[in-house]
């Protein structure tokens, strides 16, 4: 199958899944919490997930899932096609907003992005992208990111690292403003669609960043972890994304 024929069949399963969700979220649903009491999972997330491990499993045998909700166990490398899924990114905005929250797909192949999809749900904003054909917000295409000062920049962390970081302080100080939506995903596509300039987090696993990092490669964004390193897509890491100019700015505040 080639590249466009998969996004495309990528695309429909997370419209569908899409379409579950919005469904599912008019009645009520499970609500569990994970490794503390502010990390939620639903029964929603759950059978998102199974719904793409369902279709992989018979429209692709060859192609292995790492999702958040158990599907990532048995993946300890990124050799061929691996579909990196968050089945609903920004679950706490799910379910106390109900909105502002995202399923995100990257199609790695070999450890490189090949496909970006983030569906803000709600707000019906599609961002795609695939590998050397550029990306889109629904049918238009996003443009190369432009030079941004710092100073003219609007930059997005969770308000939490701000209180711990004194060069974080240092930033805020400095940009036009701050923003935090609470879904990374979201956070990322803002990043590549030019909406913001810059996200910062200290702990992220590679489905909240997967998709986001293949829409960046496509408009000149630059993604690291917050010492700079490249992205291993395989554990929770830090995350600094951000337009290349902006990347720089902020990199001279933080290392300097
Ligand atoms: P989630 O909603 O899929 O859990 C919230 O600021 C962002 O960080 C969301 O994208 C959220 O994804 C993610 N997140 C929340 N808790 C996390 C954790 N313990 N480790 C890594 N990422 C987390
Ligand atoms: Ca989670
Ligand atoms: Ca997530
Ligand atoms: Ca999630």
């Amino acid at each position: 199958m080639n590249k466009f024929t998969l996004k495309a069949t990528a695309e429909s399963y997370v419209r569908e899944a899409a379409e579950y969700i919005r469904e599912k979220m008019q009645y009520s649903y499970g609500i569990d919490t994970k490794e503390d009491k502010n990390d939620l999972v639903t029964d929603v997330d759950k059978s998102v997930e199974d719904l793409f491990k369902n279709k992989i499993k018979d429209n692709f045998p060859g192609h292995r899932l790492m999702g958040e909700e158990g599907s990532f166990e048995n993946i300890k490398d990124l050799e061929g096609t691996v579909w990196i899924l968050d089945p609903i990114d920004g679950t706490v905005n799910f379910v106390h907003m109900g909105t502002n929250f995202a399923i995100s797909l990257g199609i790695f192949e070999d450890g490189e992005p090949l496909i970006g999809i983030i569906y803000d749900v709600m707000n019906d904003e599609l961002y795609t992208s695939i590998k050397g054909e550029g990306a889109y917000l629904n049918d238009a295409k996003l443009p190369e990111l432009r030079h941004r000062s710092l100073e003219e920049s609007l930059v997005s962390f969770n308000t939490g690292w701000v209180l711990k970081d004194e060069k974080l302080q240092r930033i805020v100080r400095k940009v036009r403003g701050t923003r935090s939506y609470g879904a990374a995903a979201i956070e990322l596509a803002y990043v590549a669609s030019g909406r913001i300039d810059a996200y910062i987090s200290m702990k992220l696993a590679p489905w909240d960043i997967a998709a986001g990092y293949a829409l960046l490669q496509e408009v000149g964004g630059i993604a690291t972890n917050y010492k700079g390193e490249q992205l291993q897509f395989l554990s929770k890491d830090t995350l600094f994304a951000a337009n290349p100019a902006v990347y720089k700015e902020i990199e001279e505040e933080l290392y300097r």
